[in-house]
């Protein structure tokens, strides 16, 4: 170990070694911005019913209709609860719209402040959704009114059991921003949060199947990125992303980004431009969510890379110096993401910005301002500053 870290091979617990053992472990701690509401309530059956009592003469019925059902469907996407409309007596989420005081205890309060409010799950009015028609709901348009998809997607996550998440990006912060209903997304908190109260379904074998896959220490993987605030490890043709209840899930990759490649090469994001990008040979595809951004994907001369770089074995980006670094071989290129254009100097030896890592590098993170660059079946953590601070087995990341 003396040898190592560089210190003069004593063999006894000198005070430099105790130095080097005190190091910060290589932790990953997980953080959570959404919120569930006191006694964390939730429905007992995944099988809910829904009905609309009424409407609002803003929008003809059928779009009202449509608007209720792809909302409840955002929910429906990603966990295994499923929504029936019925039309008579009493259903577990009773929709309608209602002015002033409509006998909850809850009155509305006339155009603009409240827009609607929604019941946490349980019996009676738990998870009942009202709308106030007093304010102007439209279908698609944006101005002086509300996409009702959107505030009910919204009210539906809080009939669900989700309070209000911190997290700007995230449907349930409270503020009503405008987003293209017919590109809506659920933001990853979002997932996060409601899987937390309903995780998705894992048959066992699957799961026992997936675990011992991602957790064999021969398994080299192919690349790891960020995507809004979730860590991706990529193989083959899926990827794993950790779920807030901390169990693995493993989704196809084209399930999530429809044009993306199989057995990619490397990938990183922006998270200034929220774009992620995968490469594979000397193609590179850039996403804005599970969109693939116009003109992609491209040559990795749209980066400046001569045509001696056949593939990038893995990218990172750091958002502090907005460089993008981008592996190849024994050689890595250092990018201005801003300026659009390589740095002077490169291409740099990996010996000499990493010289502890020997092999090509597969794979690449940056967490917490350290480096991780995965080589062979390891993982070297670098600080900022270079210095290595330990090297991990290449399943650290995911939790065995
Ligand atoms: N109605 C609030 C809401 O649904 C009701 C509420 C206030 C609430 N505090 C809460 C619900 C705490 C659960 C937990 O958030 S609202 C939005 C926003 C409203 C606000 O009329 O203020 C939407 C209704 F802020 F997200 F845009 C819908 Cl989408
Ligand atoms: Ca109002
Ligand atoms: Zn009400
Ligand atoms: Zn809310």
């Amino acid at each position: 170990m003396q040898k190592f870290f560089g210190l003069n091979v004593t063999g006894t617990l000198d005070i430099e070694t105790l130095e080097v053992m005190k190091k910060p472990r290589c932790g990953v701690p997980d953080v959570a911005a959404y919120s569930t509401f006191g006694g964390r309530p939730k429905w007992q059956t995944n099988k809910l019913t829904y009905r609309i009592e009424n409407y609002t003469p803003d929008i003809p019925v059928r779009e009202v209709d449509d608007s209720i059902k792809r909302a409840l469907q955002v929910w429906a996407d990603v966990t295994p609860l499923r929504f029936t409309r019925i039309y008579s007596s009493t259903a577990d989420i009773m929709i309608s719209f209602a002015t002033k005081d409509h006998g909850d205890g809850n009155p509305f309060d006339g155009p603009q402040g409240t827009l609607a409010h929604a019941f946490a799950p349980s019996p009676g009015i738990g998870g009942d959704a009202h709308f106030d028609d007093d304010e102007f709901f439209t279908f698609r348009s944006s101005g002086a009114s509300y996409i009702l998809f959107l505030v009910a997607a919204h009210e539906f996550g809080h009939s669900l059991g989700l309070s209000h998440s911190n997290n700007p990006g995230a449907l349930m912060f409270p503020t009503y921003s405008f987003t293209d209903p017919d590109h809506f997304s659920l933001h990853s908190d979002d997932i996060r949060g409601i899987q937390s109260i309903y995780p998705p379904v894992q048959t066992t074998t699957r799961a026992v199947q997936m675990t011992t896959r991602a957790c064999n220490f021969n398994m080299i993987l192919d690349a790891v990125t960020t995507f809004r605030g979730e860590t991706m490890f990529f193989k083959d043709s899926f990827f794993w992303h950790r779920s807030p209840s901390r169990s693995v899930s493993q989704l196809q990759i084209k399930s999530f980004w429809p044009n993306a490649p199989d057995n990619i090469d490397a990938a990183y994001e922006d998270p200034v431009q929220d774009k992620v990008f995968f490469f594979k040979g000397r193609q590179v595809w850039a996403f804005n969510g599970n969109n693939v951004e116009p003109g992609y994907p491209k040559t990795l001369s749209s980066f400046g890379l001569p045509p001696s770089v056949t593939k990038v074995s893995a990218a990172v980006h750091n958002k502090n110096s907005g460089k993008t670094l981008l592996f190849f071989d024994i050689y890595y290129y250092s990018y201005d993401e801003k300026m659009k254009k390589m740095d002077k100097g490169n291409p740099k030896r990996l010996k000499d910005g990493f010289p502890e890592v020997t092999a090509g590098v597969t794979a690449a993170h940056l967490f917490n301002g350290n480096i991780y660059l995965f080589s062979g079946t390891k993982v070297y953590e670098f600080s900022s500053s270079r210095n290595l601070h330990c090297v991990l087995n290449n399943n650290y990341f995911l939790p065995c």
